[in-house]
């Protein structure tokens, strides 16, 4: 129940943004990954806990850095940044950019926003981490379009071969990409499958159910695991779900006042 009232209130603060930022933003691709993010930041690593200092911090990479929004609003519900976020998202100079930017201090590890460079970036930490015998655990959430990159194919080889399973990749697989549907533009038959076959431990689940991403996240084995997380695109706001022009948009004033009563601002 807490998680739902998190997860609500996440999406608020976010929607709250526009009244600052008459700026494109990535709506319908930050309230996708809302529950995922949560449940990560809070329930799965160690990442909010103040006592974890960065010698034992869990990692977190969100290779869909055109999200930081959902970073952000989730930060914020979880105490880790001010509310500052909400007036200085996307100002010039602002530590709250549109795309990801590698920030110590907000525990944000690399840079992305180019796609396909968050889950080889995981990897090297990976084998990293077990050649040093540091008892970290990387997270990695990536886009279904994202995958398409070769980038994200031969990172999947490696972690599976070298039996990575420091590393739990989750794919935020809500159907869409910037333009269309993943499916039309290049096609995984069978995801699971797919990921299996490069030695992999994959589950497909419900990505806004916590209960469901509790139980895929428990059951870790000697290989890699990937959470096929099933999402909506755009989830919250009816208008925006599963419609790809609200990958990256202005959110005008009638619509505006539309989301904000459907989420109760
Ligand atoms: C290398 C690269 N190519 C293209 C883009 C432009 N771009 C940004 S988001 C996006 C679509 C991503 O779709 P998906 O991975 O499914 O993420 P979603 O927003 O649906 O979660 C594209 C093509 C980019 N940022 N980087
Ligand atoms: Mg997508």
């Amino acid at each position: 129940m807490r998680h739902l009232e998190q997860a609500e209130s996440v999406r608020r603060k976010m929607i709250s943004v526009a009244d600052h930022c008459q700026e494109k933003i990535h709506w319908a691709s930050s309230l996708s990954c809302v529950e995922i993010l949560l449940y990560i930041m809070s329930e799965a690593s160690n990442f909010a806990d103040e006592k974890a200092d960065d010698s034992c911090r869990d990692i977190l990479i969100v290779s869909k850095g055109h999200a930081a929004l959902a970073q952000y609003a989730v930060m914020n519900e979880l105490g880790l940044i001010g509310d500052d976020f909400v007036t200085q998202y996307q100002k010039n100079g602002s530590d709250y950019p549109e795309e990801l930017i590698k920030d110590k201090g907000l525990h944000i590890e690399c840079s992305t926003g180019s796609l396909g460079l968050g889950l080889p970036y995981a990897v090297g930490k990976a084998i990293l981490f077990k050649r040093r015998g540091i008892n970290k655990k990387i997270f990695c959430i990536v886009g279904d379009g994202e995958c398409d990159e070769g980038s994200v194919w031969e990172a999947l080889m490696l972690a599976g071969q070298h039996k990575l399973n420091n590393i739990i990749l989750v794919i935020d697989f809500n159907g869409l990409q910037a333009d269309g549907s993943t499916d039309e533009i290049i096609a995984w038959n069978n995801m699971q499958k797919q990921i299996e076959a490069f030695g992999w431990q994959a589950l497909a689940v419900d990505g806004h159910s916590f209960e469901e991403l509790d139980k895929a996240f428990e059951s870790i084995t000697d290989k890699p695991t990937a959470v096929i997380a099933k999402t909506i695109k755009g989830k919250g706001i009816s208008f925006m779900e599963n419609d790809y022009s609200w990958h990256d948009r202005i959110l005008n004033k009638d619509l505006l006042r539309q989301a904000k009563m459907e989420i109760g601002l």
